[in-house]
């Protein structure tokens, strides 16, 4: 258990967690690492962890405590010697029981053409464009995982590269320290259409 180097993938929904911890795990199986793939989301839903639905603003709200609880379990029950956990979803960065955080960021506007694809309603992708340009789950990692969080732009970085960068973060051959992105030119540009 103490070896197991447990990876959360976090930022605001859309940045591309999902895609790249899938990506991510392939990769290390293939690298020949002990890797293995945990949805935070998952976990909260099908452990019933939900304190309810907020009408307001359209998600379910996730008991965190009890996720943390429910998390710290899941991981103490794996078999996870030698291993690494990749957890994805943008309340990884809430679970004590992590190793490293890996925050993606992408530049608002191509958030905001990813959330209207979701069809996401008007509010939701407001409160969101405003996460990410605040940079929220940076400023909420670095609260419980101080110098342990990496902060990464993907707007134009491929795919592969995003990859790269995330395997050498975990490796320990890069570290992406967070303060270095700023998109708050977003708010004076263009808040007139979040
Ligand atoms: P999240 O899990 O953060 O909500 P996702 O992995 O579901 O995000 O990706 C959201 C959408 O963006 C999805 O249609 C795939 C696309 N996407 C993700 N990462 C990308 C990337 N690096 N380049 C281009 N498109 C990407």
């Amino acid at each position: 258990m103490d070896n197991c180097k447990v990876v959360c993938i976090t930022g605001t929904p859309g940045v591309g967690k999902t895609t790249i911890s899938k990506l991510l795990n392939e990769k290390l199986l293939k690298k020949g690492f002990k890797s293995k793939l945990f949805f935070i989301n998952e976990i909260a839903i099908n452990h019933d962890l939900t304190l309810g639905y907020d009408e307001e603003k359209g998600f379910n709200v996730v008991d965190i405590n009890k996720l943390n609880k429910k998390f710290s379990e899941i991981m103490a029950d794996e078999n996870t010697e030698n291993e690494i956990a990749i957890v994805d979803g943008h309340l990884s960065h809430f679970c004590s029981r992590c190793d490293k955080v890996i925050v993606l960021r992408v530049k608002p506007d191509i958030l905001k053409n990813r959330l209207i694809k979701r069809n996401y309603s008007d509010n939701k992708i407001k409160d969101n464009l405003e996460s990410e340009v605040l940079a929220i789950c940076s400023y909420e990692a670095n609260e419980f995982h101080k110098g342990k969080v990496n902060e990464l732009d993907t707007s134009d970085l491929k795919v592969s590269q995003i990859l790269e960068i995330c395997m050498d973060i975990i490796q320990g051959k890069t570290y992406m320290s967070i303060g270095n992105i700023d998109f708050m030119d977003y708010f004076l540009k263009d808040n007139q259409q979040i």
